[in-house]
């Protein structure tokens, strides 16, 4: 059952006074709050059977490698990979994304390729393939967003050719909400033989992810944006994929054999996995699938779209407001930006948070799209399974104050 009183239960950071009036949290797009699940799985490791893992032929380091390769059975059912061997542990997002552009990118892609990607992409998906183009000479071509927010798929279709390598594309746009159409971007990128990278960030944390299904190539995401701790992250690869890509890092744990010669790398996953991983960080993201799978990824979904709906309705009457990105809460996240009269969203920010109110303002990771959009920067509320219609009220209010503030 999905009821947020009860699911705010499991977060007792929630139920504070910032600045003498109750706290609303309106930033888990930047990062999502944790439930007590999650800390006390954590802490459960740390106090009663903490070691390092696939290591030790002692009590202590075979149930932590249990729980930490568990922790990876679950990621893989929650994303539905064919097999475990498919998810590498990570530290976010960046560092996915990273992997595949230092493993794969450095041996498959040349002068005169493409890559392509949207030009609503966080940093994090655009800046690894710009340093990949620098240094093979290859160019990376950005797919438009339309006057309306969506990636204007007949550009795509024109822009999709031979000498396209990857295509490298957010799931959710961070600041616009947009839900891209990963499914039919793999099917045209597959059929020209690119290569299909998919940003998960936003959108892993909120809707179900079925890697099958939309038959993408790697999948990015990270697990403190979806309830789990800072510092794990995962990429996804088909298992033929990564089998013939070289390690990213090297060193103890992704080898199989090292003589003074040379070495053989390990199977999948740790290949990849080089160095004692984050995992007590595996086994908080582990509780976290295990929190998300309890309330069902669907129930997850509607009540941001609920929300998504309200926040557009509600923030649509405030005069002066200007809101970015699809307004069809079916075709969006909850990551909702937007602009007051010509309040600065830092001024906009600190008005709010003495209301108790906690939003983000600044480019997000997204400059080129703000230049594109003719900004420098937006405010940004973005919501989340604990979030409620009342919070959306009380930012409501607080901009109406801010409004009065700045005579707008
Ligand atoms: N991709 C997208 C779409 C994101 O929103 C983010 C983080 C990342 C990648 C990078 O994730 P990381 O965990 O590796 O840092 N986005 C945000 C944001 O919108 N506000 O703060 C971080």
């Amino acid at each position: 059952m999905f009821d947020v009183d009860t699911i705010r239960q499991d977060f007792p950071i929630l139920n504070q006074k910032v600045n003498g009036k109750p706290l609303v949290y309106l930033d888990s797009g930047a990062s999502s709050q944790k439930p007590s699940s999650v800390v006390q799985a954590m802490d459960e490791c740390y106090r009663t059977y903490y070691a390092n893992v696939h290591r030790g032929i002692y009590q202590f380091s075979e149930k932590a490698s249990a729980a930490y390769e568990g922790a990876r059975k679950k990621v893989a059912r929650f994303i539905n990979a064919k097999s475990w061997r498919e998810v590498i542990f990570t530290r976010n997002a960046t560092e996915s994304i990273n992997l595949v552009a230092y493993a794969w990118g450095r041996h498959n892609v040349k002068a005169g390729d493409t890559i392509l990607i949207t030009e609503m992409e966080h940093h994090a998906n655009m800046v690894p393939w710009q340093q990949l183009a620098a240094e093979t000479g290859a160019r990376v071509a950005y797919i438009p967003v339309d006057g309306r927010g969506y990636c204007d798929m007949a550009a795509f279709d024109r822009m999709i050719n031979d000498s396209v390598r990857l295509v490298a594309v957010t799931q959710m746009s961070n600041v616009l909400g947009t839900v891209t159409p990963v499914g039919e971007i793999a099917a045209k990128a597959h059929a020209v033989g690119a290569l299909v990278l998919v940003d998960g960030a936003q959108a892993v944390p909120h809707m179900p992810t079925d890697v099958q299904a939309f038959d993408v190539d790697f999948l990015a995401f990270s697990g403190h944006k979806m309830l789990g701790p800072t510092g794990i992250g995962v990429l996804y690869g088909k298992r033929e994929i990564l089998q013939e890509m070289p390690p990213f890092l090297t060193g103890g744990d992704m080898i199989r054999q090292v003589t003074f010669e040379g070495a053989e790398w390990n199977d999948l996953p740790w290949k990849f996995e080089a160095g004692t991983p984050a995992i007590v960080e595996a086994i908080g993201l582990g509780a976290a699938v295990d929190y998300l799978n309890r309330l069902g990824m669907h129930q997850v979904r509607k009540h941001e779209i609920e929300l998504t709906a309200y926040a557009f309705d509600q923030l649509g009457q405030v005069e002066g407001i200007r809101i970015y990105g699809p307004p069809d809460p079916t075709a969006r996240g909850g990551a909702v930006a937007f602009t007051l009269g010509d309040i600065h969203p830092h001024d906009l920010a600190t008005i709010l948070d003495r209301e108790g109110i906690a939003i983000r303002a600044g480019h997000h990771c997204a400059m080129p799209l703000h230049q594109k959009l003719g900004l420098t920067a937006t405010a940004r509320a973005s919501f989340y399974i604990y979030n409620r219609p009342s919070d959306i009220d009380r930012l409501v209010e607080a901009l109406d104050k801010a409004r009065e503030l700045f005579s707008i």
